[in-house]
């Protein structure tokens, strides 16, 4: 008699880089083998829901593709030729190459290179501790938080904001650019139950009509990067129309008198020219926050992603300071928790080993890094060896041009630690296969929200996959990195992290499972004052000191207005290049992550570009037809979806594809750039001009399965 296997739910947590970090609960079938992923309830936050993408794990953990043993290139770089050989001898590649280099030009030379595609902390920062060993260069992490983070921080002083959870007992929820419907699920669970049960308004602030917009009681659809015009003139009519609560603003504001002088001139009409809305809305939409104490602003990342989005964020962060709907609960606004973790991370990083006069290379600026450009190395050696962990650059980084030519660089060592074959790792010299999240130990935090969880160890990896961790005690030990974090398992750095953050012990949140680390209400709502030495919110920060993220001022910081306003240092479009585009995210990737699975490839389709029917129209551009998008950058061939719910003159291309789902292995990152976005960096992923032009590709570049997929569901909707 066959007996079917008992299948055990276990806890676990979602490692992606995203800000829910859902609890999950996943069905183990065996010792290797892992059935449907469902969320767990015990999260108050997110509470039983995640996506849709995670639930089907199971079909990326037990991916055919997975990489199994390590790799050693055999054929040109780039060719896919690769023999498969033991990991001694891939670590003693990677080892003899970080020595050479270290040797022959500085141990700058060699650049550890890493993201969050596991948020896992010991997984995804322990690079940092060989990093610090060894005096490799830095990593100024640019990519994705640099903006919001910094823009948020400048009003309230410190990366944290209202218990998410309120959002359930607010009376209106502004949702500013995120498009929590494919980013973040779980915003949307708490802002329905608000509108359900208090009949909250719902407002959405975006570029397009994304799925959030849909659902959204007022839908501000505005000129992507004119967020700044449309908070100020908010906030004029707050002023103009008694309700600024002026007790709040001498007691918790910085120059309240002075703001308000300065938006006398930044009225709805000066707004509505700025950013496209009507006059109405605008009048509307202040009436709105005015009139409901309990506003609670959900500010996400996609409006950072501009040149002037740190200003822009700002403004938007303001707007409560000024109506004093932080005094309230289910009022204020959230971004990130960063702050109310307080994590000692001393051993994971390693930081006391740290050498401050060695340089830290601008991650989004890869390109140019390995393409040599002088200031991007800020005067020092050439980058000679890469080792790449959770991130796929040559998909996701921007001047992906620049990206591409660095990773042909015949004198570049590279090696990859991987899950899949990506983009990235294709180019590599060594690539090493990594264990997903539920084939090691880690620890989380939410982003979103306010707790921090285990993951353990669930399942065996298949075939020979090591965790970043192993792979870093590898190489450290034959390049000679000595540090205490590299002798002790992932448990127990866990435990130490624990205990010298003040959080217990490693056994207490096993048994525990999550820590709502939640600070107190008063706290939470800066009514003891905001982060600054004075307490206050700044409408005027200084922002050449901004805490918490900073690597000294750059980019065109300078020039930054002083009080909350439109900055006009977008790329605006010109006769030549008549389109904004933004590539806003797509719901079935995370990035670049979910691309290998058939599921989420079936319902993304192919690389599509969203266009006006009234923008199409004279170019003769139909649904469906291939278009090409063009710049100083570079070139980009996409099918075209018209859609009348962007507005006339932007395009949306949902992303990330891989290149190679594009005719040419051109992909969207070739239109993006890197420089540095006033005050501490970032990339300005939503912020392009271009041209568009209907253009067929040559038949030959079209890649298979993007010409025969055919639509089922629209995309958006
Ligand atoms: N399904 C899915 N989930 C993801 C990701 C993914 O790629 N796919 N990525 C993950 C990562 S790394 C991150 S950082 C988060 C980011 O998640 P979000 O905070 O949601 O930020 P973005 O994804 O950059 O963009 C969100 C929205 O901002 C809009 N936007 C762009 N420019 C402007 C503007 O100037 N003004 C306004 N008002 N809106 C604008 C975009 O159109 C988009 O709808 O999501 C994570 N979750
Ligand atoms: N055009 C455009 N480009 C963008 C953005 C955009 O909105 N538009 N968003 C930007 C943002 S916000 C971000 S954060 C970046 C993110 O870009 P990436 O950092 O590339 O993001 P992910 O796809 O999350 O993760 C990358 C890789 O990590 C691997 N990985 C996961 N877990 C592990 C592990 O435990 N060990 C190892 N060794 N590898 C692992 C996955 O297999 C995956 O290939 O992209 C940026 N690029
Ligand atoms: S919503 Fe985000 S955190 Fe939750 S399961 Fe999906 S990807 Fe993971
Ligand atoms: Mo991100």
């Amino acid at each position: 008699m066959n007996q079917a296997p008992r299948i055990e739910h276990r806890p676990s947590v979602c490692p992606h880089d995203c800000p829910s970090a859902c609890s999950l609960k996943v069905e183990v079938i065996d010792g290797r083998t892992i059935g449907r992923v469902h969320g767990a309830q015990t999260n108050r936050y997110t509470a039983g829901v995640i996506c849709a993408k995670v639930a089907r794990y199971a079909e990326r953990i037990h991916h055919p593709d997975r990489l199994l043993h390590p790799l050693k290139r055999t054929g040109p770089k780039g060719s896919g030729q690769f023999e498969r050989i033991s990991w001694d001898e891939a670590l003693d590649i990677v080892a003899r190459k970080f020595l050479e280099a270290e040797r022959d030009f500085g141990s700058e030379s060699v650049w550890p290179y890493y993201y969050a595609g596991t948020m896992g902390l010991v997984m995804r920062d322990g690079i940092n501790r060989l990093r610090h060993a060894k005096n490799y260069s830095g990593q100024y992490s640019t990519i994705c938080t640099a903006m919001a983070w910094t823009g948020y921080v400048g009003g309230t002083g410190k990366l944290a904001g209202v218990d998410p959870r309120e959002m359930a007992v607010s009376d209106c929820v502004v949702i500013w650019g995120t498009n929590p419907v494919h980013t973040q699920v779980n915003v949307m669970t708490h802002a329905m139950k608000a509108r359900k049960e208090r009949g909250a308004k719902i407002v959405a602030v975006d570029i397009y009509m994304n799925a959030t917009m849909k659902q959204a009681d007022m839908a501000l659809l505005v000129r992507p990067g004119t967020d700044g015009a449309l908070a100020c003139a908010v906030m004029h009519v707050l002023f103009r129309d008694g309700y600024a609560d002026w007790d709040y603003l001498k007691r918790y504001t910085d120059h309240p008198r002075e703001l308000e002088a300065h938006l006398r001139t930044r009225d709805p009409a000066w707004a509505a020219s700025i950013t496209g809305l009507t006059v109405g809305q605008i009048e509307e939409f202040a009436k709105l926050v005015g009139e409901t104490k309990r506003t609670f602003f959900r500010l996400g990342y996609g409006f950072g992603r501009q040149r002037n989005g740190v200003v822009n964020m700002h403004a938007a962060a303001s707007i409560p300071a000024v109506t004093g709907a932080w005094q309230y609960e289910g009022g204020g606004a959230f971004h990130n928790n960063g702050a109310i973790f307080h994590w000692n991370k001393s051993l994971i990083e390693g930081r006391e080993d740290a050498d401050g006069s060695i340089r830290s290379l601008d991650q989004s600026q890869i390109g140019r890094v390995l393409t040599g450009d002088r200031e991007a190395l800020y005067g020092g050696p050439p980058v000679k060896a890469l080792l790449i962990q959770n991130t796929n650059p040559i998909s996701v980084a921007p001047e992906q041009e620049l990206v591409k030519r660095g990773f042909a660089r015949e004198d570049l060592f590279v090696c990859v630690h991987e899950q899949f074959m990506t983009e990235t790792a294709l180019m590599a010299d060594i690539v090493l296969p990594a264990t997903m999240f539920m084939e090691h130990d880690d620890l989380y935090q939410g982003g979103g929200h306010q707790y921090f969880q285990l993951g353990l160890k669930l399942i065996d990896a298949p075939g020979e996959c090591r965790s970043n961790h192993e792979v870093l005690q590898g190489i450290a030990k034959r390049v000679d990195a000595k540090h205490r974090g590299f002798g002790m398992t992932p448990r127990e750095i866990i435990d130490w992290t624990l205990q010298n953050s003040d959080w217990g012990t490693v056994e207490n949140l096993e048994e525990q499972v999550h820590i709502d680390a939640q600070p107190p209400f008063e706290q939470a709502h800066f009514l003891d004052g905001f982060g600054y030495p004075d307490g206050k919110f700044h409408f005027k920060p200084d922002w050449t000191k901004v805490p918490s993220y900073n690597n000294g001022p750059m980019g065109p910081w300078a020039e930054m207005p002083s009080l909350p306003d439109h900055w006009a240092v977008i790329e605006e479009t010109t006769h030549e290049h008549p389109f904004r585009l933004a590539t806003s995210p797509a719901r079935q990737f995370l990035n670049s992550t979910f691309t290998e699975t058939p599921t989420s490839q079936a319902k993304e389709r192919r690389p599509e570009v969203m266009i006006h029917p009234l923008d199409a129209e004279p170019q003769g551009i139909v649904d469906g037809d291939w278009v090409k998008l063009k710049n100083q950058r570079g070139e980009v061939y996409l099918r075209a979806q018209l859609f009348d719910g962007v507005r006339r003159g932007v395009l949306i291309a949902e992303s990330i594809w891989p290149n190679a789902a594009h005719p040419y292995g051109r992909g969207i990152n070739t239109l993006t750039g890197a420089d540095q976005v006033a005050p501490y960096g970032g990339a300005a992923f939503h912020d392009n001009r271009v041209a568009l032009e209907k253009a067929e590709p040559k038949p030959s570049t079209v890649p298979v399965a993007t010409a025969k997929r055919e639509r089922t569901e629209p995309v958006v909707g």
